[in-house]
């Protein structure tokens, strides 16, 4: 197998994935994203031990464990572009030999699971509750520069999606992708469960207007009212679409837990946002702790 030329994947001297700045070793098999940086030490704080520390940009790494289990805590920063970066590098410390630079003959898959905040699209989600994302649907385009497989489930909710929305038709050609359902199960208790739509940026594309029109003005009431069977869109925010379709991509089982800080229905923001995300960390490590 020819190698992987420096151009493409790049280490550093230190032995380094580029961006994340981490040597294969300094990485476990269960990786949390959260998107704010400093959020990294509010989730490492409840580890038995933090063996690892590292940041390079927005990239803060903490590896350590939690009871028997070895688990890292990584930045992604804000958006799908980032979460290019953030899926492929975690995938390269696991899945390529960096000394021959060739991809190993094993693969090895990662439990990701997003830790986030996010907007709420139903009047019944309200802003402190929490979400887990049974699909990642994407308004940005980052999975449109891989080949992205959707089974028949995700091709026919896309279409129904399409049809009821028509949003194809003036802004974006959206995409889905499901979380992985070995993760989602253990999720039940306290989340509520639904579509997390992913949008590349957190204005326009999210239909907040403070001194610019909008192209799709009727875009959150579009979002609201979907259904499809069981299905409905319950919140949306900048990664989760991007992390399930490289996820799937990769071969990798991820999940996208989101607790809420602004409902767009009712029109309101948490008061403590930080303590909403606090509980979701709290609650989510519990669950992973035990499963
Ligand atoms: C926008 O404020 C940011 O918050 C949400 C969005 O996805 C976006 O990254 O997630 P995080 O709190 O994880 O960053
Ligand atoms: N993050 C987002 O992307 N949107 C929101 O409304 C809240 C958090």
């Amino acid at each position: 197998m020819k190698p992987i030329a420096p151009s493409e994947l790049i280490i550093t001297n230190r032995g380094a994935i580029y961006h994340l700045d981490l040597l294969p070793d300094e990485l476990a098999p269960i990786v949390l994203t959260v998107g704010d940086p400093d959020r990294v030490k509010v989730v490492s704080k409840y580890f038995d031990t933090i063996e690892v520390q590292r940041q390079h940009r927005e990239f803060v790494t903490h590896t350590g464990t939690l009871g028997k289990k070895r688990i890292s805590v990584v930045s992604t920063g804000i958006g799908p572009d980032n979460i290019d970066i953030v899926l492929n590098e975690l995938d390269a410390l696991v899945n390529i030999d960096f000394n021959t630079r060739t991809i190993k003959p094993n693969l090895s898959s990662l439990s990701i699971l997003r830790l986030g905040t996010s907007g709420s699209l139903q009047a019944d989600i309200p802003v402190d509750s929490f979400v887990a994302g049974t699909h990642g649907l994407g308004l940005d385009n980052l999975l449109h520069f891989y080949r992205l497989e959707q089974n028949e489930e995700e091709q026919e909710l896309l279409q129904s999606f399409l049809t009821q929305t028509q949003i194809h038709h003036s802004i974006t050609q959206p995409y889905i992708s499901a979380a992985a359902p070995s993760l989602l199960k253990h999720f039940t208790e306290g989340y509520h469960q639904g579509i997390t739509v992913t949008c590349p940026g957190f204005y326009g594309p999210q239909g907040r207007i403070l001194r610019l029109g909008l192209a799709a003005p009727q875009l959150v009431d579009r979002l609201t009212d979907f259904q499809y069977g069981q299905h409905r869109i319950t919140n949306f925010e900048m990664e989760t679409s991007a992390i399930y379709g490289l996820s799937r991509l990769l071969g990798h089982h991820c999940l996208s837990l989101n607790v809420i800080v602004a409902n767009r229905v009712n029109k309101t923001f948490s008061s403590d946002g930080q303590a909403g995300v606090e509980k979701l960390i709290v609650r989510s490590l519990e669950i992973i702790a035990g499963t």
